[in-house]
């Protein structure tokens, strides 16, 4: 509650620096050590999504960070909720996304005794954070959480923790707010981008590869504009492919786990690659195996926010620090000597190829069928939730996404994300279709928050792809020890049963055919709801069976 001295308590100066940096939403799984900010939210207009785990949570906030490029945010507890949390913050690093995390601290007078939960936060999230700090003075809360926004949303975007000791937020104190922050966009120097024109024009099978974070809808819109002048083909790399519209004539397909083997021969064969956003990680690197390091085979530019990232794996032949938003503006005035051009027309052709008719699968349901399915009946602005397993080859692949930020997945492959996620999106878009789509062994990491979902009335839609098994492993498994079934077998409960003891809808679904009307009532429903899709555990990829991969490595092994 406000005093009447015309001092804020460190705690209601917090909550204020929040809307002044315009944030609107918060995550939380509520703690004794931050009470005061707890109460501080009674009197504010931001809005209060209550989590049951605190992973849940931060990961909400940072599928904020990544569809807005804002910082998202969270408050957690000290000790325990801290850690749980940790999970949240470590796809807020891999996936380059903004993210600022409250932890609730030890009074100032007990720190250093191990009180109770007592963390050594800048040692514990040091390594995995921008930034992690501790507020001990009610009067830098302005400065520091100020500089935790510059901080979580500059360059190359990611986590910053703050731990807020529970007596300091009870201080009171006069002190003036921080103006607002505002995101800097890095420009390209018209020096490279007239070099980059020359290196363009020069060349005769230019590919682009998009990935990374700092997109917006008119950034993947510039980029379209050109990709299409010049007849370039374009792919989007793991876990980014709603940064370019999947239907436009340039796309050449999906970077990622189990690629489109004519995409990875056109990138092999290709004599300019231009990486736009992203770092070209492990997985749309293909294990690093895709260019050579440090100095790649294929002339290489490297547009990316983060000057710390140039050169950091790939030294490139043309490095460019800007943000994708100032880089495709910058596109818009390029003068080439000579025009480029490209096979955008062939490359398009072969995604199509690839993914235009579901593959035969064993089972009664056929996961491919079920995407085109919902490719074919989504509306463009639905927004698709996941998290990780094999089940998420079928997205990738036979899912069209046509807006920016409609696909919401962690490029760093953590399982029990979508729950969160979708919760998320439906806080921030309540008109918007959001889907979200597990595994079996996914959906309960984080299934949880279905009662979240329930709590606020938030009706999304999960698919389960349930084949009993963490699949993922399995196959792993079965290529590397075939037919020694290790710890990857799931008994799994009874999912919409799970779904309606929580107040939602389910339905489970054992053939494809059925799958359209069952989807249709579970939005009918109005409530957050479950499909349950029954696979057959052999469907592991939608090119090959465990039988094949078992016999395959049975054979290399035999020989
Ligand atoms: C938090 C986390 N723990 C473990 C893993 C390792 N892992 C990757 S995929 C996978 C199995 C996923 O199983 P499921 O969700 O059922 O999907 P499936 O592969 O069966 O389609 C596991 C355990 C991970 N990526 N993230
Ligand atoms: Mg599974």
């Amino acid at each position: 509650m406000r005093g009447k001295d015309n001092l804020r308590s460190a705690a209601e100066v917090l909550v204020d620096q929040l809307r002044i940096h315009g944030v609107q939403h918060v995550f939380c799984v509520p703690g004794e050590s931050y009470l005061a900010v707890l109460d501080a939210f009674h009197d504010s207009e931001l809005t209060v999504t209550v989590c049951r785990q605190e992973a849940g949570a931060a990961m909400m906030a940072e599928a904020v960070g990544k569809v807005t490029g804002r910082p998202g945010v969270c408050f957690v507890t000290r000790g325990p909720g801290a850690t749980n949390a940790a999970h949240g913050i470590h796809i807020a690093r891999q996936d380059s996304s903004p993210l600022v995390m409250f932890v609730g601290q030890v009074a100032r007078d007990t720190r250093e005794r191990e009180a109770f939960q007592e963390v050594d936060y800048r040692a514990v999230f040091g390594a995995m954070t921008k930034w992690t700090t501790e507020i001990d003075d009610p009067a830098r809360v302005p400065e520091l959480v100020s500089r935790a926004f510059y901080t979580a949303a500059n360059g190359r975007p990611g986590p910053v923790v703050i731990a807020i000791p529970e007596d300091m937020l009870v201080e009171r104190v006069a002190v003036a707010d921080a103006p607002p922050y505002a995101p800097i966009e890095t420009s390209p120097g018209p020096a490279e981008m007239a070099k980059f024109a020359e290196m363009l024009g020069a060349t005769r099978s230019p590919i682009i590869l998009l990935g990374g974070s700092r997109w917006s809808q008119a950034a993947s819109d510039r980029l379209g504009h050109f990709a299409q002048k010049y007849s370039l083909p374009v792919a989007t790399t793991f876990r980014r492919g709603s940064v370019f519209d999947q239907t436009h004539p340039c796309y050449a397909g999906d970077l990622g786990i189990g690629p489109n083997p004519k995409l990875l021969e056109r990138i092999k064969s290709s004599d300019l690659v231009i990486m736009v956003g992203g770092r070209l990680g492990e997985l749309p690197s293909q294990g690093y195996t895709l260019f050579d390091i440090p100095r790649p085979q294929t002339t290489f530019v490297h547009v990316h926010p983060g000057a710390e990232e140039l050169g950091r794996v790939y030294s490139p032949h043309l490095a460019i620090n800007a943000t994708p938003t100032a880089f495709t503006a910058a596109l818009e005035q390029l003068k080439f000597p000579r025009a480029p051009s490209g096979d955008a027309n062939g490359a398009h052709a072969d995604y199509l190829q690839w993914t235009d008719k579901p593959t035969a699968q064993p089972g009664g349901v056929n996961f491919g069928a079920v995407m085109v399915w919902l490719r074919e009946n989504l509306p463009a602005d639905a927004i698709l939730c996941n998290g990780a397993g094999n089940y998420a080859a079928w997205i990738h692949r036979f899912f069209r996404f046509r807006r920016f930020a409609s696909h919401v997945a962690p490029a760093s492959g953590s399982m029990g994300y979508g729950v969160p996620a979708a919760v998320a999106m439906k806080r921030l878009y309540p008109d918007r279709p959001v889907v979200c789509i597990a595994g079996d062994g996914d959906f309960l990491m984080n299934g949880q928050e279905f009662a979240t979902a329930v709590q606020y009335n938030l009706p999304f839609t999960i698919i389960i792809v349930d084949n009993g098994m963490y699949g993922t492993i399995r196959m792993h498994q079965e290529r590397e020890y075939p037919g020694r079934i290790s710890a990857t077998e799931l008994r799994n409960p009874d999912f919409p049963a799970y779904a309606r003891a929580f107040g939602g809808f389910g339905v489970s679904v054992e053939r494809t055919e059925d799958f359209p009307a069952a989807f249709k009532q579970a939005v009918a429903s109005g409530k957050p709801a479950i499909v349950h899709l029954a696979i057959d555990g052999e469907a592991i990829t939608p090119t090959t069976t465990l039988a094949k991969i078992r016999a395959k490595a049975m054979a290399e092994k035999g020989g």
